[in-house]
């Protein structure tokens, strides 16, 4: 009943139409699958997304290389496992690839494998998935960090920050919190279309108007939480990812404008716009490599929520090395940056020793999968970022924060921020 029979892989598509990996694991008739993301603006540390790159049939972006290596390879090494042994399974997969960046099979082939192996060890368990991870008991709900307006990489506007967010600090449960960006996002989204701008929307579900100005898109931000009658740093607060490594160049940035800045040039014009927006927490604001910069911010900013994504690409040395430099207090976690569960729990772990806040994180080209969604409750990170409440590939996972909360009924507490 618990050993693996089978591992079969596909291809399939993610939410920007490219290919991508699903695996299934069997049990004898029992199954589960499991489908790989994948980022537009990925960090150059992160593990390996092998693709055939030589197949013109689909612009070279096919999986059937990872694929056909799931099918015969890794499926021989799994068969006769316990599916309950996630560590070991992980482990071979880990070995069977043996490079540091999970460059020969690919950590997009891996992780398909290692969290379908873990949906089926819930499943035969007969338990939610959310209830299988580090958490045994007193779950708590993350809070929503919905990324209500695209720019950067994620949209083909002229906004340079990639991501600008609300946060329902004010929420007492998840449905509530949900609840407060509905209404944010509806607001919003007249405001853009009264003043005769285009309502569709980008990568991550977040409206993609044509604006170019940073300052522009907070405006339409804070308009919107006051005609929805919350304040701003308050009941809702604004975040931003930056994703500065997509604005680094010969150590300067272009992050405010198109003029490049040096970092302490920088770093003064986001204290003006944390204070003028009441900003709370702010993602990637440097270049991944540029550890100086992160340190010095981070020591500006006692309130502030400094979440290191492209620096940490979800892997425990790069963390333990900005613990060290006391680079940030939080960081951002995305399974396919490091390629197994394992590995993202041992990260997850780290984190929270060391007192940093952890926040699940989607990538740009998703899919229906909601693992995230469980991963988050049963590992109580404190936030999830999964877009906004639009594209059912972000939708989803609040959906099924929404089932969990119900799920743990009269238990069911919102984590702290
Ligand atoms: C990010 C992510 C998710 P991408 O930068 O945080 O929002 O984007 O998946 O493109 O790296
Ligand atoms: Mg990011």
């Amino acid at each position: 009943m618990n050993i693996i029979t089978r591992v079969k892989a596909r291809q399939v598509f993610d939410s920007r139409g490219n290919p991508t990996i699903e695996a299934e694991v069997f049990c004898k008739e029992k199954s589960s699958r499991a489908i790989c993301p994948s980022g537009a603006s990925t960090g150059s540390f992160e593990a390996y997304e092998k693709r055939d790159k030589k197949n013109k049939k689909y612009l070279g972006k096919s999986v059937f290389g990872p694929v056909k290596f799931i099918n015969s390879k890794i499926s021989k090494k799994l068969i006769n496992k316990n599916i309950h042994n996630q560590e070991l399974i992980d482990s071979i997969l880990i070995n069977l690839d043996g490079t540091k960046h999970k460059t020969k099979i690919g950590a997009n082939a891996i992780l398909a494998v290692s969290m379908a192996v873990k949906k089926l060890s819930s499943k035969i368990r007969k338990m939610p998935l959310y209830k299988n991870f580090l958490i045994k008991k007193n779950f708590l709900l993350p809070y929503p960090m919905m990324n209500i307006i695209n720019g950067g990489a994620h949209a083909n506007n002229k906004l340079r920050i990639q991501e600008f967010m609300i946060r329902p600090d004010g929420a007492k449960n998840f449905s509530e919190a949900i609840r407060m960006c509905f209404l944010v996002i509806q607001c919003l989204k007249k405001i853009i279309s009264q003043r005769g701008m285009s309502i569709s929307v980008g990568d991550e579900g977040g409206f993609a108007p044509m604006i170019s100005s940073n300052e522009e898109a907070l405006k339409l931000i804070v308009k919107s939480i006051e005609k929805a009658g919350f304040k701003n740093g308050k009941h809702i607060s604004i975040c931003l990812d930056v994703a500065a490594n997509e604005l680094y160049k010969n150590k300067k940035y272009s992050i405010h404008s198109n003029k490049y800045l040096n970092a302490d040039q920088t770093i003064s014009k986001y204290l003006k716009l944390v204070k003028k927006f009441k900003i709370k927490s702010i993602e990637d604001p440097f270049a991944e490599n540029d550890w100086m910069a992160w340190s010095k911010f981070n020591k500006f900013s006692k309130k502030l929520q400094i979440v290191g994504d492209d620096l940490y690409v979800t892997n425990l040395e790069r963390l333990k090395k900005g613990f060290l430099f006391e680079s940030s207090n939080s960081i951002l976690i995305k399974l396919n940056q490091i390629g197994t569960v394992s590995e993202t729990l041992d990260v997850i772990r780290f984190a929270k020793s060391i007192g940093y806040s952890t926040i699940i994180s989607h990538r740009s080209g998703d899919s229906e999968d909601t693992f995230i969604a469980d991963l988050a409750v049963g590992t109580n990170s404190n936030q999830i970022k999964t877009g906004s409440l639009s594209r059912s590939e972000r939708v989803s996972k609040y959906n099924q924060l929404i089932r969990i909360e119900e799920d743990l009924a009269q238990k069911a507490k919102m984590n702290k921020l």
